[in-house]
């Protein structure tokens, strides 16, 4: 099987190592005209404190034939300019596959890849990309495929590779149900997290936060068809808050390094729901304000 990889961010390059120190094809798409390089090289630090050192092939968007199986990995803002010059030319037997935090981005690679197999994933593997040589694999985490279209149900064989290299991988027939829980998870913890500007552990200090804004969510929930109570929303919420604890969420580094967040897809996601089913998210809505002003210091300063 040949892999591309599109965004060689944390977990892109957490895949691609992983898949090619299992002896898969792996290659890096790489957006830049300039500057390309013929390879990047990369150490991988496993969870049982090994190492793996590879190189990694990179093409650009004029290899459309050295294009495999397309994992986009990139901030979900990049993921229509990043896939926009494919359109017309990726070959329609090549598979896509959308693996970013948030949603809004499926109703656009539907339409603009309608002959392609789609597929969504949803990953808990922890990562930290320290420079742009070195990623760590910080946590142990499921990973879960499914179909975003008829032809996207008949790349199940991607889940074998998958799992032997990330120890754990499966497929699902409700993947949208998996988006939505992490979307749930990373609507509270993201910007919370990003407006205390600490490790994902504060929330355990601020807990009736988290469960007035999963309060606040339920009936927007409830309508897209979770039963789930409040309580066991917030308790999804906290086991990712024990189990990431020392971390740092992506949003709280985003602002951290002065780089765009990924709130329009996230919480700005949820509010567009909301509204389309006549719901208010006042806290929501405050938080999103939150991190937009957060977010505009550094862009104006
Ligand atoms: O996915 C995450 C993120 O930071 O984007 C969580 C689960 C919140 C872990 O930090």
């Amino acid at each position: 099987m040949q892999w591309t990889i599109l965004g060689a961010g944390a977990v892109g390059s957490l895949f691609a190592t992983h898949l090619l120190r299992i002896g898969q094809k792996v290659n890096l798409l790489d957006t830049r005209q300039a500057h390309r390089q013929q390879s990047c090289p990369m150490t991988l630090a496993l969870l049982d404190s090994s190492s793996f050192t590879c190189e990694l092939p990179c093409i650009g968007y004029q290899d459309l034939s050295q294009i495999g199986c397309l994992l986009v990995t990139t901030k979900v803002w990049q993921v229509i300019p990043a896939l926009q010059p494919l359109v017309g030319g990726l070959p329609e037997s090549c598979p896509v596959i959308l693996l970013h935090n948030g949603m809004g981005t499926t109703e656009w690679l539907v339409e603009h890849f309608p002959h392609n197999p789609l597929l969504a994933g949803v990953t808990s593997c922890g990562a930290l990309k320290k420079d742009s040589n070195h990623i760590s694999h910080t946590g142990f985490g499921e990973t879960w495929l499914g179909a975003l279209n008829p032809a996207g149900e008949q790349w199940q064989a991607l889940v074998p590779p998958l799992a032997e290299a990330l120890g754990h991988a499966g497929w699902s027939e409700q993947i949208s149900e998996r988006q939505w829980r992490k979307l749930v998870v990373n609507a509270i913890i993201n910007p919370l997290t990003a407006a205390y500007n600490q490790p994902n552990g504060v929330l355990l200090q601020h807990q009736h936060e988290v469960e007035a804004l999963c309060q606040e969510l339920h009936p927007l929930l409830l309508q897209q068809g979770f039963n789930e109570s409040v309580a066991e929303w917030c308790d999804l919420v906290l086991q990712v808050v024990e189990r990431t604890a020392q971390n740092y969420s992506s949003m709280q580094q985003d602002l951290a390094y002065q780089r765009k967040t990924e709130i329009d897809y996230i919480t700005g996601y949820l509010l567009q729901q909301a509204e389309k089913q006549g719901l208010e998210l006042p806290r929501h809505r405050a938080l999103y304000l939150k991190v937009k002003v957060l977010e505009s210091q550094h862009t104006t300063s």
